[in-house]
């Protein structure tokens, strides 16, 4: 789909376009078949479908025209450059997306719910952008910001005509203030959660050589991913691959075994295991449920987030690997214990991705959350204010947090922000 938006958009592409009526005469929002047509030699290169959906009501809040191919690439380059010759210009990164927040058609945490939806990797990440380009943090934001208005207007109030006991009580200022931060708690601990729905985990699966990581990497994926084989240090780079649980994406990272390196290419297959485990939000340790258990990859990770698993476990167990608390029993090689493994996983996960469901969740920017951090520490230093200060300090801090509540929205913010939000975009958004 080739879109134009702007002052000049029908004038820009009528001349491509042979249909029943001009193209200046179509009605708005609605479809029409047109012929796409080399404007110098009037030759037709396409049957295509166009609209046209006049300022204010479009996107951008411009005139749109958008005009549907049959997609090939060297197809649409033509039609681009012909509509370009006829006096348009290639849009920038997100630049449909800034006009609709310029022209006052989304606010800015809506902008950015458009970049979050167009990177959801999971019907679950849709679903809580979707939610925020419907306004779900706008709204909540907007009502926050009219509430604290009125908080500041009733002191200001209060600190011009002190003997008049007009305006806000302190009291009650105090209890509002209150109320707002713990609503901004919330947002936080909620878009927290989203940017896990948003980002998804990783999880590292790591253990001595030989104990069955890359065939319970290729297990867990359903497909033969990594290289596998009864030769010790089998795997040297790391190998990854993403499932999504509880529509989480979570990237696994198939590792080098630990130990005792006996060449330099081991040596740095382990640094690299030790590099993946660090990045990792949770290790799946694996040992090999028929010996001895690994005594040395069990130290190394008893202070992180892990799920101990006794691969081979349609081999004998040795007695002490299975007597190991808490871990999980699994076989590559006949899938039993597989299942119950992905459902630890899918715990572990759902447990980082929301702590009470999605209901009323969030999903936000790192610029909203670093946003809703500022707001709930200019509340905290409000609230002590109010309590023993004066109450032009209280002030300060009131307006600190307008400001930051405000940002969010997208009002008052500079160039520079923008430019940094709207390069993060593909074209064409
Ligand atoms: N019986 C049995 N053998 C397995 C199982 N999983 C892996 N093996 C065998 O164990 C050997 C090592 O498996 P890998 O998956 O390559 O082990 P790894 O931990 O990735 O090994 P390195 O990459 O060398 O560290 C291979 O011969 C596999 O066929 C299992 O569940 N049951
Ligand atoms: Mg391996």
């Amino acid at each position: 789909m080739i879109r134009v938006s702007g002052p000049e958009a029908v004038a820009a592409v009528a001349p491509l376009l042979r249909s029943s009526i001009p193209l200046a005469e179509f009605p708005s929002h609605t479809l029409r078949r047109v012929a796409v047509v080399d404007a110098k030699s009037g030759e037709r290169v396409d049957e295509a479908l166009c609209a046209v959906m006049r300022a204010p009501r479009s996107y951008t809040g411009e005139d749109v025209v958008e005009l549907s191919c049959h997609g090939s690439p060297a197809l649409l380059r033509m039609v681009t450059r012909w509509i370009v010759a006829g006096g348009a210009r290639l849009a920038a990164p997100g630049e449909f997306t800034r006009r609709a927040f310029l022209n006052g058609r989304l606010d800015l945490a809506q902008a950015e719910a458009v970049a979050l939806l167009i990177g959801a990797r999971t019907d679950r990440a849709v679903a809580l952008a979707a939610r925020a380009l419907a306004g779900g943090l706008s709204d909540q934001v907007q009502a926050l910001r009219d509430a604290l208005v009125d908080v500041i207007a009733g002191l200001e109030v209060a600190l011009d005509f002190p003997e008049e006991r007009v305006g806000h009580d302190v009291g009650v200022a105090r209890a509002t203030v209150a109320r707002l931060r713990a609503d901004v708690e919330r947002w936080l601990a909620s878009a927290r959660h989203g940017r896990v729905v948003h980002d998804g985990l990783t999880a590292a699966l790591v253990g001595p050589p030989n104990a069955g990581k890359s065939s319970l990497l290729n297990a867990l994926l359903g497909r033969d991913r990594a290289i596998v084989s009864p030769v010790p240090g089998t795997t040297r780079d790391i190998v990854e691959g993403t499932i999504a649980l509880a529509g989480v994406p979570l990237r696994l990272l198939d590792t080098a075994g630990i130990d005792v390196p006996r060449d330099g290419i081991e040596a740095e297959g382990i640094r690299r295991s030790r590099r993946a485990m660090e990045e990792s939000d949770l290790l799946l340790v694996v040992l090999d449920g028929s010996i001895s258990p690994a005594r040395r990859v069990l130290e190394e990770t008893a202070h992180r987030a892990r799920i101990v698993v006794r691969a081979k476990s349609d081999l004998t167990a040795h007695p002490e690997t299975a007597a190991l608390a808490d871990a999980v029993a699994a076989s590559a090689v006949s899938g039993g214990g597989v299942e119950a493994l992905l459902d630890r996983l899918t715990q572990e996960v759902e447990r980082r991705a929301s702590a009470a469901g999605d209901e009323g969740g969030i999903v936000a920017s790192l610029r909203q959350i670093e946003l809703l951090e500022s707001l709930s520490r200019a509340f905290a230093a409000g609230d002590a204010a109010l309590g023993d200060a004066p109450l032009e300090a209280a002030l300060v801090d009131l307006k600190d947090a307008l400001t930051c509540a405000g940002s969010i929205l997208g009002v008052d913010v500079g160039d520079a922000v923008l430019n940094h939000i709207f390069s993060t975009f593909c074209l064409g958004k």
